[in-house]
This record gives structure tokens, C-alpha cells and sequence, in this order.
């Protein structure tokens, strides 16, 4: 799905702005809807629930509504007219005046709805969002359910699960750890194009001697889409046209390209302008190469080490909504700390933050909403949970929203799943959606999910991803205070790894350290701590060739479920909430600066 950006073909109409809110309950609308009563006021795009002091909005559970009105200018005439919903968080029905035009599930990545015939150039009319924030076994990311027997017998001094009810109200039970922030997270628009339009662009570039090759395919919609022409022109970054050609499909060689190379390398974009018709579309791309051979991850044929972390969209008052002042912020911060690339735990970013990343020469591995696949030793997730569709489905958009940048080199289809207590189970689900996902990628980039602290030898499927990506806490959750322990773990898990002939990286390791806590003898919860956890970590993976890099877990303190476990959030980062570095973070900066790109190991 493209980008909307508005050219000399197309118009874009930003809806962002202070729209009505009301929070509804558990019994979503039906095929019409018209909100009636008090209104808040919302800014959109962001999360709702920190925006309001009334304590309903943060611990919501059920629908809420947003509503405003959208007027088409009338010098739309004649265009085909699209609202696009870049994410509403996590379940969506919108209505325009109050009949019910399009649904869509999955909190994180963009939908369409075609309103040329519904919502006329020159006409207004009443637009509502109905968003669902339930999260259960069927949705991802994933909740548990049983909210009210919760509170049952094992809670010493609750006298009886019926004594509980009294109080108990259905909740969200995230099985997964950052606070369930809901509502239109990402911009909303209303955009126009040609009645016979460019609908897709499918760019895959290669690298043949000092050649770039890209091969391309255009997908036209609406009423001349099977005999319009269409040409393609790759500007270089001078906007000089460096190669064409014409035709819906085919290869393009660019003589002499220059390479997209991750920062500080010169990370070179190509615009392939395209042109059908009436209609053009510009889309961003880079001439770079990423293949898994041996125990390497080589980028343009060079072996690639990974220095970063996992990330969120987190912040203050915005919850999990866009704010791009933040993410130019972080990749100067990740800039600042030599870091090269990220992951984007535990959902697809907004498309704004891959531009950026395209831009700046930032390696990013994109993850579906897919975390929270499990239910303990009791229960087989794959066999209860009803997720498979739509785990399908999460897969399909983001490939199909991220096909063409650069930055992203590795899709990663979950994280933490159980892949311990139902080995066969486990093995069955991950590796048919490892081949789908292959197959949905047309430049067929490698594919892996990022496996949980676990009994690895009882695993099966992490083995046979093209990357082990591995989420340890040794030394924190377990082993807890102790790095001496921490470190023989360590080796001892890396020489079990060693004998799979696999790249292998850490995709997570941490320790909580709330800034400001110092000690002389470094212990839990200080800055010293989690530096000379990391520190300590760190010599052990410097000895292996076959680890490709280290993510650490997190870039920045985030919100969570509150919980007995975490003060005011989760404090794994190496910078809190609004960015301050802890110590951690000027310990990365000297050791990243140390580390070059390529050939480390
Ligand atoms: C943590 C992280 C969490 O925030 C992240 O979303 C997923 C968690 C650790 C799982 N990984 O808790 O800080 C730990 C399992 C240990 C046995």
C-alpha cells in the first residue's frame, strides 16, 4: 500500500486536529451509529488514555468513539477520493454518517476506504471511528481472559471469587509487557487521485558488478488500469534521471549506482517516479543486498554486525501515538550512541519512522504485533488461541507496507512465543508461517521470530529460523544479582549455538536501573548495575564469530501494566522516558564507537 503524498496528481487532506470523544462500553455498534451526549475533546493522531485526568480513560475496556466533520474541497472534482487510516488501535469500524463503511483488525498498520461515491468533492459529512481496545486470545498482540476470577482464591486474604465481583469489572489483561494505549494513534487522511491510478509499487533492487539492477512492478486500479502505460524514471539523489523504463513490470539497470550503506556510510536513496496517465507516484528506494550465508548476516556482501536495541513508541501524554518531533530525536540518539540499527518491538512502526530510517542509514528488523503467544505449561496456545488468520493477515499488511525500504533487512514474525512446552506444537505454527512469510516478500528477505528465555534444547523452531534471535535475561530474571553465573550461562547456552551453524544474535538483554540509583558495589535496580551488566555480557559475546549482534533491551524507560514488578514503568533503557541518558547509555556510546559495521567478527 502507498504512502499518501501529495504531487502534482494527487492531493492529501491532513485530518489531524482536536476531534469529539466518548468512551462507550463492551457492546461495539452495529451497521449504523450516531453518538448522542457529552463529547470530550481528543487530539488526533495520539492514544487517548493519558489525555484525560478521569481515571475511566486509562483503564478503559470496550469501544470508544471519535467524530468530526469532513468537508471536501470541490476542487477534488473528478478524483477518485480515499480516507486512510494509518492505525487505529486495535479494532476499528468507521461510519460515515452513521452507516458503517469499512472494519478493520490490528492495531498497527494502515487501511483504506473508498468514499468518491459516498463523500463527494463539495460535500460534507459526519465522520465517526468506532475503536476497539480489547485485547484476548483472538487478537494480536495477544490478551488473557478471565479478567474477574483474577481476583479468586489465590490472592491471600480475597475470602472467595464471589466476594471478588463485588469489585472485580472486566479488564484488559495484557499478555505482553508495555501499557495497552488505544484509539487513532496515526494520522487519518483523506486523499485524492486520478480515477485510473497507481495502486502499488513493487521495487527489488540487486547489486551486478558496479551496477545497480531494480526490478519493478506497477499495480494500476480503476477504470483504464488494463491499457494505461506506464513509464518509470530512477532519479539519483540530484532528482538526474539515472535510468528508465515502460511497461507495468521489468528490470532496470542503473551503471555506476551508488549503494544504500547503513550510517556512518552514505545510506544513497533513489526516486523511482512513476507515471501513468494522469496519475504519478514517487517512490523512495535504495540499491542494497542482505543475505544470511553460514553464520553471516552480509549487507551489500559485507558481514553485518547489529549494535541497538529494541524500541517503542512511547511517550508522554502521546501514549503510542505519532509524534515525530520524538523520532527525529531518537535517531539522532541512536546516531549519538553509534548505534546502526533497531528492532521495532513488538508491532510495525509508523511509516514516518522508516522514512526517517531509509534516510539516516538506520538498519531496522520489523516486527509484527505478534507477541503474547502463550498460556503457560497447561494450555497449547497454537491448538486454543484463534490467531492463525489473523497472524497471516498482520504479516500480508506489513509486507506489503514495508516491501520497499531499504532499512529494512530482517522481518521478524513475533516475539517470545511459547516454543518450550509445546515443542511440536510450536515447530508446526512458526515454521508454515516462516515459509508464507518468505513467499510474501518479493525481495524475499530473511525471516526469523525472536525466541523467549526458555529450555533451548527443548525448542525446535528457533533453530531452523535464517537468524537466532534470543531473548536472555541472565543475570536480571534469572540468575538475578549474579553475573558471575550469568556470563558461564551465557557461555554455555552460545556453545549449544555454536554447533546450529547459525548467525545468532541477542535480541534482548537488560536490566532495570532507575536513574539516579548509584552505588559503589554495583547491585539491582542502579545505573552501575545494569552498565556492568552489559559490560560483563558484552566480553562473552566478543568472543564468538558466529554472533551478529547485540539488541539491548530497551532504547528508553516505557509504560507498562502496572504491577509489583515495575516502578512506574518498565526502567530497562539505556535513556528514561524523555530521553536522559543513564550511565549505561555513555557505556555504549564509547564501546559502539569501538565497533565498525562490518567484518567485527
Ligand atoms: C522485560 C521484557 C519485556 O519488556 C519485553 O517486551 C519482552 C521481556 C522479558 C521476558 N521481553 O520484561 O523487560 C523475560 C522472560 C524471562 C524468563
Amino acid at each position: 500500500m502507498l504512502y499518501p503524498r501529495a504531487n502534482e496528481a494527487r492531493a492529501v487532506l491532513d485530518l489531524s486536529g482536536l476531534w469529539d470523544f466518548q468512551l462507550g462500553d463492551e457492546n461495539g455498534p452495529g451497521t449504523s451509529l450516531t453518538i448522542s451526549g457529552k463529547t470530550d475533546r481528543i487530539s488526533v493522531p495520539a492514544s487517548y488514555n493519558d489525555q484525560n485526568e478521569d481515571p475511566r480513560y486509562r483503564g478503559h475496556y470496550g469501544w470508544a468513539y471519535y467524530r468530526r466533520t469532513v468537508t471536501v474541497p470541490s476542487c477534488y472534482r473528478g478524483q477518485r477520493l480515499v480516507l486512510r487510516f494509518d492505525a487505529v488501535t486495535h479494532q476499528a469500524k468507521i461510519y460515515l454518517n452513521g452507516t458503517l463503511i469499512k472494519e478493520h483488525r490490528g492495531g498497527f498498520l494502515p487501511f483504506e476506504a473508498d468514499v468518491t461515491e459516498l463523500l463527494p468533492a463539495g460535500s460534507s459529512g459526519e465522520l465517526t471511528v468506532a475503536v476497539d481496545n480489547r485485547v484476548d486470545h483472538s487478537t494480536l498482540p495477544v490478551g488473557n481472559e478471565g479478567a474477574v476470577a483474577f481476583f479468586g482464591s489465590d490472592n491471600p486474604g480475597v475470602p472467595s471469587v464471589e466476594a471478588a465481583k463485588v469489585w472485580a469489572k472486566p479488564q484488559n489483561m495484557p499478555n505482553f509487557d508495555f501499557f495497552n494505549y488505544a484509539g487513532i494513534n496515526r494520522p487519518v487522511r483523506l486523499y485524492t487521485t486520478p480515477k485510473t491510478y497507481i495502486k502499488d509499487v513493487v521495487l527489488v533492487p540487486d547489486i551486478q558488478g558496479t551496477d545497480g539492477l531494480v526490478r519493478y512492478e506497477v499495480t494500476l486500479g480503476g477504470e483504464a488500469a488494463e491499457t494505461e502505460s506506464v513509464t518509470v524514471e530512477i532519479l539519483d539523489a540530484d532528482r538526474k534521471v539515472a535510468a528508465q523504463a515502460s511497461g507495468t513490470t521489468g528490470t532496470i539497470r542503473i551503471p555506476d549506482a551508488h549503494l544504500w550503506w547503513p550510517w556512518p556510510g552514505t545510506p544513497y536513496l533513489y526516486q523511482a517516479r512513476i507515471t501513468a496517465g494522469e496519475d504519478v507516484c514517487e517512490e523512495t528506494f535504495g540499491i542494497r543486498t542482505v543475505k544470511v550465508e553460514g553464520t553471516q548476516f552480509l549487507i551489500n556482501g559485507k558481514p553485518f554486525y547489529f549494535k541497538g536495541f529494541g524500541k517503542h513508541e512511547d511517550s508522554a501524554f502521546h501514549g503510542r501515538g505519532l509524534d515525530l518531533c520524538l523520532d527525529v530525536k531518537d535517531v539522532n540518539l541512536i546516531h549519538w550512541l553509534h548505534a546502526n540499527s533497531f528492532r521495532t518491538s513488538h508491532y510495525p512502526y509508523a511509516e514516518e519512522m522508516y522514512d526517517l530510517c531509509d534516510r539516516e542509514g538506520i538498519v531496522v528488523i520489523d516486527e509484527s504485533p505478534a507477541v503474547g503467544i502463550g498460556a503457560g505449561e497447561h494450555q497449547d496456545p497454537y491448538q486454543t488461541f484463534p490467531i492463525r488468520e489473523h497472524h497471516e493477515q498482520v504479516l500480508r499488511e506489513m509486507i506489503a507496507r514495508d516491501k520497499n525500504h531499504p532499512c529494512v533487512v530482517m522481518w521478524s514474525m513475533g516475539n517470545e512465543p511459547d516454543t518450550e512446552h509445546f515443542p511440536e506444537s510450536a515447530y508446526a505454527y512458526w515454521h508454515s508461517l516462516y515459509e508464507y512469510t518468505h513467499s510474501l516478500d518479493p525481495a524475499d528477505r530473511p525471516v526469523t521470530f525472536v525466541c523467549c528465555q526458555n529450555n533451548y534444547e527443548k525448542d525446535l523452531v528457533t533453530r531452523t529460523m535464517d537468524v537466532v534471535c534470543i531473548n536472555r535475561y541472565y543475570g536480571w530474571y534469572n540468575l538475578s544479582g549474579n553475573l558471575d553465573a550469568a556470563c558461564y550461562a551465557w557461555d554455555q547456552e552460545l556453545d549449544f549455538w555454536e554447533a546450529q551453524n547459525k548467525p545468532v544474535m541477542v535480541t534482548e538483554y537488560g536490566a532495570d536501573a532507575i536513574a539516579g540509583i548509584h552505588e559503589t558495589v554495583p547491585e539491582m535496580f542502579s545505573e552501575e548495575y545494569q552498565q556492568e551488566f552489559y559490560r560483563r555480557q558484552n566480553e562473552v559475546f566478543d568472543r564468538r564469530d558466529f554472533f551478529i549482534g547485540e539488541h539491548v533491551w530497551g532504547f528508553a524507560d516505557f509504560a507498562t501494566v502496572q504491577g509489583c514488578m515495575r516502578a512506574d514503568g518498565n526502567k530497562k533503557g539505556l535513556f528514561t522516558r524523555d530521553r536522559r541518558p543513564k550511565l549505561a547509555a555513555h557505556y555504549f556510546r564509547r564501546r559502539w564507537d569501538q565497533i565498525p559495521n562490518f567484518d567485527y567478527k
